[in-house]
């Protein structure tokens, strides 16, 4: 993998484990979720969620995804309950997307994928940082959120008109006064388990909660989103990417 991670033929997830060999470790993420296995726990506790519009400060095209940044330090933007012990702090929110509509979740809900999948960040404050945290085994807590074709989503139209702004790999703007709990569906019900970050490092550091109810997100939404899952596939794309601009695939 000499010219690092990503999701083209050379240097995809069957590849990850040469540079990082925690990727066949006995906590890795994404899974396939069967509902009718996973186990009823009259222990876990709802979910609460408390966010600050105001902690939105930056929107960053990383090459692999696009990202909004929060200012984490004070617990003004919080995660508790639910699987997790203590507090843990919205550090960022991403997207995964698919090149078609019958892809792009990295969880799977028997077998089937959905177009995209939010995932909202958090880590434990018992560490001083994200960074130190990103290695603990209870360091991370994530939510991932499913996104199905459906109505269009006014509540993901303010991110998605950022994406013109940075359209390459590297590139950020400021995007502030985002209340990323407008993201989440009406239920928080979910489904949780011990898990990993899906790309390099691939650290074994996540409590994964995965929401079971879906929000929507209309074709035309996907259709300005698919610029980046050109990005994803950044080395055999770049070429196409430079000359025809975001089109659909
Ligand atoms: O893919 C993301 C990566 O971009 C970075 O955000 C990392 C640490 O927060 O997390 C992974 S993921 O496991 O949240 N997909
Ligand atoms: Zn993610």
């Amino acid at each position: 993998m000499s010219h690092g991670w990503g999701y083209g033929p050379g240097n995809g997830p069957d590849t990850w484990g040469e540079d990082f060999p925690i990727a066949n470790g006995p906590r890795q993420s994404p899974i396939n979720i069967v509902p009718k296995d996973a186990k009823y726990d009259s222990t876990l506790k709802p979910l609460k969620i408390k966010y600050d519009p105001s902690n939105a400060k930056g929107i960053l095209n990383n090459g692999h995804s696009f990202q909004v940044d929060y200012v984490d330090d004070s617990d003004s933007s919080t995660l508790t309950g639910g699987p997790i012990s203590g507090t843990y702090r919205l550090k960022q929110f991403h997207f995964h997307w698919g090149a078609s509509d019958d892809r792009g979740s990295e969880h799977t809900i028997n077998g089937i994928k959905f177009p995209c999948e939010l995932h909202l960040v958090h880590w434990n404050t018992k560490y001083p940082s994200f960074g130190d945290a990103a290695s603990q085994p209870d360091g991370l807590a994530v939510v991932g959120v499913f996104l199905k074709i459906g109505a269009a989503n006014p509540r993901l139209q303010k991110v998605l008109d950022a994406l013109d702004a940075i359209n390459t790999k590297g590139k950020q703007t400021t995007f502030s006064n985002f209340d990323s709990k407008t993201l989440l569906p009406g239920s928080l019900d979910y489904w949780t388990y011990d898990g990993s970050l899906t790309t390099p490092p691939l650290l074994e550091s996540v409590t994964w909660i995965v929401l079971r109810e879906p929000i929507s997100v209309s074709p035309a939404q996907m259709a300005n989103s698919a610029a980046f899952s050109s990005l994803e596939m950044e080395m055999l794309r770049a070429a196409w990417w430079t000359t025809t601009g975001p089109v659909r695939l």
